[in-house]
Parts: structure tokens; sequence; C-alpha cells
């Protein structure tokens, strides 16, 4: 989530520690799209994130943006297929950093784990609002394909996941669900988010 995601007026900040005290276990800040923060602005919203989930025990991740990761000591960095891969990512950031690469594909899956991915984004699993470029959406079929190929490596289903369609994603062989609007757009992101970590926790996930 980044700042053009919450609600207008809504301070993303507290957004944020709702949405941990619901159930969040993870956190990328991704500031992009209309009306997004730079430079400065970009790096405060940060480090104001970054503090809300330090103090509630949440890893920090921040997207694409390698130079933002560094300054501000982020536990990870998440990018995608256009992006450096994991090995250099690793090797300039450090061994410690937790790296995840979005993945729409299982030639994309594989090539991402040889790299040394920690972790990969499965998706849009259902259509998005949030990413105006994204892919088509392709349902669970990659999260199956890739179980039933026996990679074991840790799944995260994103685009377009509500606390309704949830179980179905995590069903398909997720590890957990990576969600933006359902949650930042939700009349109390809290409640949303006690509500996908029930999911998963009913998928023994929790
Ligand atoms: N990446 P929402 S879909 C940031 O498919 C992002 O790689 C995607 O937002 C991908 O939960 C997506 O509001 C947007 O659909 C997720």
């Amino acid at each position: 989530m980044g700042s053009p995601n919450c609600p207008p007026g809504t301070d993303p900040a507290e957004l944020l520690a709702d949405a941990i005290d619901g159930g969040v276990t993870c956190f990328q800040y991704r500031e992009k799209g209309p009306g997004s923060l730079a430079g400065d602005g970009m790096l405060a919203l940060g480090k104001r994130l970054q503090a809300v989930c330090r103090a509630r025990g949440v890893p920090f991740i921040v997207n694409d943006d390698a130079g933002l990761a560094a300054a501000l000591g982020a536990d990870g960095i998440h990018v995608g297929q256009d992006d450096e891969p994991a090995s250099s990512i690793r090797a300039r950031l450090g061994a410690g950093m937790i790296v995840g690469v979005s993945a729409h594909t299982a030639d994309e899956a594989r090539r991402a784990l040889a790299d040394g991915a920690d972790y990969l984004g499965i998706g849009p699993v259902f259509p998005t609002g949030s990413k105006p470029d994204a892919k088509a959406p392709q349902g669970t079929r990659l999260l199956e394909e890739l179980r039933a190929a026996g990679i074991a490596a840790p799944l995260v289903g994103i685009g377009g996941i509500t606390p309704a369609n949830a179980a179905s994603v995590l069903a398909a062989g997720a590890d957990g669900v990576s969600v933006i609007s359902a949650i930042a757009l939700a009349p109390s992101p809290s409640e949303a988010a006690r509500r996908l970590a029930e999911a998963a926790a009913r998928a023994g996930r929790g």
C-alpha cells in the first residue's frame, strides 16, 4: 500500500496501524500511481510506515526501489519481472534482505527462485483496480500448477483478493494473500484484516 491507495483524508500510517492490529503479518510500501509521493515526501512516509511496522513486529518491505529500501534500512524488497534479478539485488543490499519477486508464469517463477527469491507474488488472481497495468486475471491456475510441480517456496496470491474469496486462493496452495484495496478501502481496515487472517487460520496458515 501507498498513499494513493488510501481514502482521501486518511493518514496511511493510521490505516496501516489499524490493519496490523486486525491481523496483517507483513507490509509492503508501494508508493505508485497518480498522486504518489516522490523524493523526500516518499522517504518521510516510508519512515512513518516503517515505524508503525517496527512497533508491531511486522516486516517492512519496499516495492521496486532498491535505493529507497537501502535508505530506509527495510527488511526486504519486492521486485517485478522488469527489475534487477533477485541475486544481484541481494548482492547489493545484503544477504539478510528478504527478496520477493512477482511472477505471472511458471517459467518466471522458476527463474526467480533459481535467482534466489525468498518468496513469489503470484497474480493477478482476480481483476484488480489497484494496478492499471496488471496482466489478465488468471484465477488460481498458476498457484495450483506450481504446487503440482513440487515447488515448495512461499507463494503469496495477489490481485482482487478479498475476505470472501481468500479461501480459494489459500486452497490452491498460496501461503498467504497480498491485499491492497480489500483492506485500504474497507470501512474498517482492521475488521477486513481480521477476516483475512481468519481465512488464513482456517486454511492452516494462520
Ligand atoms: N500486483 P488489490 S496485482 C500490486 O499481479 C499488484 O503482480 C499485482 O491490489 C500482480 O488487492 C496488484 O487492490 C494489485 O487488487 C493488488
